[in-house]
């Protein structure tokens, strides 16, 4: 499903965007039942620049994206009775590290972003309290070993099945001669993320409804939903109005992005068991309805994906599945009060929509476009039993942003890793921390706000539920940055 070069250009976005030039994933979203991620070190620079010049063309554009998903529902509408079986397709973007840029000899200052140009592994200690050794420079995080290494960069391959993808991989490594006598890149490890089956495929492992809310953008996204404001296309993409450092890109920058990878595992039999043994209590509740209460008070939102702040005591799966309804609340019924959603709720830490925004102070360059995929199997028998997790299974989370300071690294240490927000000083409870991704590094791990009804009440975070064990921070460049920077 690679774009053909002669199909008609479809009409440039009023927002100012050609979506012929920006990759595929940031602002569309690459469809997908699987996606593969294959990170790659350079091997050869001169061979990699010839290489790629082939595999742009391989690429899938915001435009070539959109077609795929007007193909997809035109077939979904076209079929009668039963599911549909799926259009065989698949899309491919690319993305590089500083180290990647660097090996390619490519000055990347202008890019600016400090989180960046140092790489996560030297963020993940001091920024977003990962686990590790040593300290400084030489902290070396508790992750995987192929993330230990410089990774120069990462394809994305997104799919309907592993046939159609593992495909496409294959020309992708035959383009750059993997497996041939003069490889210009070598794959460093390679991770592959699937939708969860049947009526779980939207729902992330802990079972609650994923991609709910991400920023809509002024101009590309007709007839937004009722919900937080749109946000300027600067906030996730380069060189438009929106991004704070506008004036400084290069050419080559304009229609970037900057993607964060984070290998996250989750602990689903013991986050169960945390739940259900800490679950609420009250008249006529049963023990069940109390575990479901405590769970979407920990993350905002009902395993429906219905938001806490609009049916607080009861799951409304009806309005889970409303995009026009499941978005529109802003906490500004309890200013300062933490009855309805608690301050430390996960999304309450990582979009605090009116805590912040009655205050004066706009969170549009916080925002981030997020686009994950869940890896590993379901939870056996065999682990529920013994509350303990014996395979490998989380969240690959990715999200795109102008800055990754102002966006995914500033959420994690100044929202979700630091207990005194959203500012305590004027709230009557300290909120504490996000109990689903704060840094397990952090001492006194407890939250506010669990039983409505005690505000004050805190729950000790017995746990880390989710546990970072790779990743990286890249630059997802447009095709015009493709072809007239990095592959010239
Ligand atoms: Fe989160 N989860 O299942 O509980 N996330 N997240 N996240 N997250 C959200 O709105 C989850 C992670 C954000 O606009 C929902 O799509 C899990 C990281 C942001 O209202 C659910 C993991 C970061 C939002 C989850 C994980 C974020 C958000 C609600 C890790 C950034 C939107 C559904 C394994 C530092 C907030 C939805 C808004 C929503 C879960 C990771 C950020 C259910 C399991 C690392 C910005």
């Amino acid at each position: 499903m690679s774009q053909a070069p002669s199909k008609p250009a479809p009409p440039q976005s009023p927002s100012n965007l050609d979506l012929n030039n920006i990759q595929g994933d940031i602002l569309s979203g690459l469809p997908k039942k699987t996606e593969t991620y294959l990170f790659f070190q350079i091997s050869d620079a001169k061979k990699f620049r010839t290489d790629l010049r082939n595999f742009i063309p391989l690429v899938k554009t915001v435009a070539g994206t959109l077609k795929d998903r007007d193909d997809i529902s035109k077939h979904k509408q076209g079929t009668v009775g039963g599911k549909p079986p799926l259009i065989p397709m698949a899309g491919v973007n690319i993305a590089f590290s500083h180290f990647g840029l660097k090996a390619l000899n490519i000055n990347d200052a202008n890019l600016v972003d400090t989180a960046f140009l140092g790489g996560q592994k030297l963020d993940a200690g001091a920024n977003l309290g990962d686990k590790g050794t040593g300290s400084g420079p030489s902290f070396v995080p508790d992750w995987e070993e192929p993330f230990k290494k410089d990774i120069h960069g990462v394809f994305l391959v997104a799919g309907d099945s592993h046939d159609t993808v593992n495909k496409k991989i294959g020309e992708i490594k035959q383009i750059f001669g993997v497996g041939g006598h003069t490889p210009s890149l070598t794959e460093v490890t390679t991770i592959v993320g699937d939708a969860r089956p049947g009526d779980q495929s939207a729902h992330e492992h802990f079972g609650y409804l994923d991609g709910v809310s991400n920023p809509q953008i002024i101009g590309f996204d007709k007839n937004p939903p009722p919900g937080p404001a749109p946000v300027r296309a600067g906030a996730i993409i380069l060189g438009k109005d929106g991004d704070a450092n506008k004036d400084k890109r290069e050419p080559w920058m304009v229609e970037g992005s900057f993607l964060v990878f984070r290998y996250l595992f989750q602990k689903v039999p013991e986050f169960d068991d945390f739940v259900f043994r800490n679950r609420l209590k009250g008249p006529g509740m049963t023990d069940q309805q109390g575990a479901d209460l405590l769970g979407a008070r920990l993350v905002g939102r009902w395993k429906s994906g219905a938001p806490i702040d609009l049916t607080p005591f009861k799951d409304d799966p009806e309005l889970g599945r409303d995009p026009q309804r499941n978005n529109n609340f802003h906490f500004t019924a309890e200013q300062n009060f933490q009855k309805l959603c608690p301050f430390a709720s996960h999304i309450r830490k990582t979009l605090p929509r009116a805590d912040l925004e009655s205050l004066g102070i706009s969170i549009e360059k916080n925002r981030i476009m997020r686009r994950g995929v869940q890896f590993g199997p379901e939870v056996t028998k065999a682990e529920r039993a013994a509350k303990k997790t014996s395979q490998g299974r989380g969240l690959l989370f990715a999200c795109y942003q102008s800055s990754i300071t102002d966006g995914f690294q500033f959420i994690q240490r100044s929202w979700v890793n630091n207990a005194t927000f959203p500012f305590a000083e004027t709230t009557p409870e300290v909120p504490g921390l996000d109990p689903l991704i704060s840094a397990s590094t952090l001492t006194d791990r407890k939250l506010s706000g669990i039983d409505p009804n005690n505000p004050s009440t805190e729950l000790k975070l017995e746990d880390q539920w989710v546990v970072p064990r790779g990743g990286e921070y890249f630059f997802t460049p447009s095709i015009k940055g493709l072809k007239e920077k990095i592959a010239a």
